[in-house]
C-alpha cells in the first residue's frame, strides 16, 4: 500500500482537527414532525476499529463504506450488518448482552430505512444522545462527528436521504480518554452506545430552531427571551401567544433570524405547588411550533434561594441516570415517571440530577410534577485542567445542555463540576464555564459541588475559591462514611467564607437493601438509617443550608465498587435497592422532608 507522505499529513492534520463543536441543535423535538428510528439495529462489534482504521492506523475518510459502491462478489468484504446482531435503541450496549457488560471500544450500528420527504422540507437526524464519541453516516456519506456521551446533537441530511434504502450507520465508541469530559476515572458505569432516541425532523425550509421564552431575571411578570430562525428567509414576522394569558406579540427577525423579544404579562407562577404550564405557540411565517413552558424567577440573597420571591428550602436527593430496577441506563418517559416518583414520595421538591444532563424526559417530567431540578456537565474529579480541547468539549457540553433545557421552569441551577481539586488551571477552567452559562442563561443560578475543609476546633468549612464565581454553594461530605461512624456527625460545626445559600448535595452511605443487622454493622440497612439520623440532627444545626440532596436516590451500577456479595460492581449507597425496594434511611428522610414541608406551610 503506498502512501504519499503529504497526504499522510494532511489526514493526521484532519483528523486531530476533526472535532466540530458545532451549534444548531434543534430544540423541543416533541414538538415537531418526526420520524422514529427507535427499534432493531443491526450492529458489528469492533474492537480493533478495522472499519475505521486502515493497517497503518491512519482513519479512513468513509468508514467502513470505502468499499461500498465496488461490492460484488469478488470484492474482500470483512464485515456484513445483514448477518450480525441487533441491539434495541434507544439503549445501552453493555446491559444487552452479556459479553458486552464489560465492553468499552466501537460498536458500528446501522438501521435501514425509506423515507418521503414532503416538498419544501429540510430532514435532520437527531440522536438523543450516544456515549461517547460517534461518527455518522448516511448513505456512505459521512455526515459528522459529535463528542460526549450526555447531550443531543442532529445532522441535516436533506440533499442526502432518498426514497428507498437509505442506510444510517453510527460509529460509536465509549473508550474512556485522560482528555475526555469525564474522563478515564469517573464514579459510575461506562454504558456505551445509542443510548437515547433517534429520530428523524422534518422541518420548513426556514424553521424555529431555537428559543428562549422565560422570566426576566428579577422580574414576576416580563418575559424575555430570543427566537432563532434557521433557512434562507431569515428575515421574518413572528407572533408569540400565549392564549391562556391573553399574549399575542408580534416581532421581527433580523437578517441572521434572529430577534430578542420581551413583554409583560399576567401571569400564574409556577412552583412545586403550582407547577403551572402555559401552552405557547411560536408562528412564523413558514414555521409553527408548540412548547408547554412554566414561569418563575430563582434568585439568592444572603444565605436563602428565593423560588418567586420567597425562601424555599430545597428537599433534594441525587438521581443517577439508573433505570428503575434494572441493570441498564434509564431511557424512557416511564423511568423518568418512576424515579421522580420516588423522588416525590420522599417528600422531595428538587432532586439533584447526576453527574450529566439526563435525558430530555427528566425535566419535562419534573416540569409537570413540580420539581426544582439541579442539572450537571461530567466535569468530574480529575479533568486536564490544562487542556484546550477539554475545555473546549467541557463548554460544548454545556452549552447542548443549556440549549435543550433553558425553557424547562424545572432547572433551577445549572452546576459546573463536582468534587475538582481546587488549583489555578481547574479555578480558570471553571470559571470559564460558569462565564459561558451566566452569557448562555442570564436567568438560572450557577452551582458545583464542591469539598469542605478543616479548620481547628472541628469546624467545617467551605471555602473553595471557585465559591466567589457560584450563586450556590454545593457541597459533598460523607461524615460517618468514609470519615468515622455516624457520632462522628455530633462532633462538627460548619462555616463557609461566602454569604450565599449552601446545599449539601451529597452525604450518605451503603446498605445492602435486605441486610439487617445492628447500626454498628457497616452496609446493614440499620447503619444506613442511624447515619441518616445522624446527618439530619448535624445538618438541622447549619444557619445557612439551603438545601440537601443525599446520595442517593437507588443503587446504580459502577466499576468502582467491588466488594462481592455486598456491591458486586453496585455502588449501595440508594435509599432504594436495585429491586426498586426502600431502604430503613428511605423513611428516615421521608420524614425529615415530611417535617420541613409542614412548617413551610
Ligand atoms: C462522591 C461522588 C459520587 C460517588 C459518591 C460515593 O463523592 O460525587 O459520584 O458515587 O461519592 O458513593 O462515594
Amino acid at each position: 500500500m503506498k502512501v504519499s507522505k503529504i497526504s499522510c499529513v494532511l489526514v493526521l492534520f484532519i483528523a486531530l482537527n476533526a472535532y466540530p463543536f458545532e451549534q444548531n441543535l434543534i430544540i423541543n423535538v416533541d414538538h415537531r414532525s418526526t420520524v422514529s428510528l427507535n427499534g432493531k439495529w443491526q450492529t458489528i462489534i469492533d474492537l480493533y476499529e478495522a472499519g475505521y482504521y486502515d493497517y497503518r492506523y491512519l482513519p479512513s475518510k468513509n468508514g467502513f463504506f470505502k468499499n461500498a459502491k465496488a461490492r460484488n462478489k469478488t470484492e474482500l468484504i470483512e464485515y456484513d450488518f445483514d448477518k450480525s446482531e441487533v441491539l434495541n435503541v434507544p439503549g445501552d450496549w453493555n446491559s444487552q448482552r452479556e459479553k458486552l457488560l464489560f465492553y468499552e471500544g466501537t460498536i458500528w450500528y446501522k438501521k435501514s430505512f425509506d423515507y418521503q420527504r414532503r416538498p419544501d422540507t429540510r430532514v435532520f437526524v437527531y440522536f438523543g444522545a450516544a456515549n461517547y464519541h460517534s461518527i455518522v453516516y448516511l448513505n456512505g456519506q459521512k455526515l459528522g462527528e459529535h463528542e460526549g456521551g450526555f447531550t443531543p446533537f442532529n445532522f441535516e441530511i436533506t440533499k442526502v436521504v432518498r426514497e428507498k434504502n437509505n442506510f444510517l450507520i453510527v460509529k460509536v465508541d465509549n473508550k474512556r480518554r485522560r482528555d475526555a469530559i469525564p474522563t478515564v476515572n469517573t464514579g459510575w458505569w461506562n454504558y456505551g452506545g445509542l443510548t437515547r432516541r433517534v429520530k428523524l425532523i422534518e422541518v420548513p425550509e426556514t424553521f424555529i430552531r431555537d428559543y428562549f421564552i422565560q422570566l426576566k431575571r428579577g422580574s414576576l411578570k416580563t418575559v424575555a427571551g430570543w427566537i432563532q430562525l434557521d433557512g434562507n428567509q431569515a428575515e421574518q414576522t413572528i407572533t408569540v401567544e400565549i392564549p391562556e394569558a391573553n399574549v399575542k406579540q408580534t416581532f421581527n427577525t433580523n437578517a441572521d433570524g434572529y430577534v430578542e423579544i420581551e413583554f409583560d404579562a399576567e401571569l400564574q407562577l409556577w412552583s412545586p405547588d403550582n407547577p403551572y404550564l402555559y401552552d405557547i405557540t411560536i408562528k412564523s411565517q413558514t414555521d409553527e411550533l408548540h412548547d408547554s413552558i412554566g414561569f418563575r424567577s430563582i434568585e439568592t440573597k444572603g444565605s436563602k434561594i428565593l423560588l418567586n420571591g420567597k425562601p424555599i428550602f430545597l428537599r433534594g436527593i441525587s438521581i443517577h441516570e439508573q433505570a428503575p430496577k434494572s441493570q441498564a441506563r434509564a431511557h424512557s418517559k416511564d423511568h423518568a415517571e418512576t424515579l421522580l416518583g420516588w423522588a416525590k414520595e420522599l417528600n422531595c421538591n428538587f432532586v439533584r440530577l447526576a453527574h450529566y444532563p439526563h435525558n430530555e424526559y427528566m425535566p419535562r417530567t419534573a416540569d409537570r410534577l413540580g420539581i426544582l431540578v439541579w442539572s450537571e456537565i461530567p466535569v468530574y474529579w480529575t479533568i486536564l485542567w490544562e487542556n484546550e480541547n477539554t475545555l473546549k468539549n467541557a463548554l460544548n457540553q454545556l452549552t447542548e445542555m443549556i440549549t435543550r433545557d433553558k425553557n424547562r421552569a424545572s432547572v433551577i441551577l445549572w452546576s459546573m463540576a463536582n468534587e475538582t481539586p481546587v488549583g489555578d488551571a481547574r479555578n480558570e477552567f471553571l470559571k470559564t464555564l460558569a462565564e459561558r452559562a451566566k452569557s448562555l442563561d442570564p436567568t438560572r443560578l450557577i452551582t458545583a459541588a464542591m469539598e469542605k475543609s478543616y479548620e481547628r476546633g472541628n469546624k467545617l468549612v467551605i471555602g473553595d475559591p471557585f465559591g466567589s464565581y457560584v450563586d450556590v454553594l454545593g457541597c459533598n461530605e460523607y461524615i460517618g462514611w468514609y470519615e468515622g461512624r455516624p457520632n462522628r456527625c455530633d462532633l462538627y460545626t460548619w462555616k463557609t467564607t461566602y454569604d450565599k445559600p449552601v446545599i449539601i448535595s451529597e452525604f450518605g452511605g451503603g446498605a445492602l437493601g435486605g441486610f439487617h443487622a445492628d447500626k454498628d454493622t457497616r452496609w446493614s440497612e440499620e447503619y444506613q438509617e442511624y447515619l441518616y439520623e445522624k446527618q439530619i440532627q448535624m445538618l438541622e444545626k447549619i444557619p445557612f443550608l439551603a438545601g440537601t440532596s443525599p446520595w442517593i436516590l437507588t443503587d446504580f451500577r459502577t466499576p468502582r465498587r467491588l466488594l462481592p456479595r455486598i456491591q458486586d460492581y453496585w455502588n449501595r449507597k440508594g435509599l432504594i435497592s436495585d429491586k426498586g425496594k426502600k431502604k430503613k434511611a428511605f423513611y428516615v428522610m421521608q420524614r425529615f422532608y415530611k417535617k420541613l414541608k409542614l412548617t413551610e406551610q
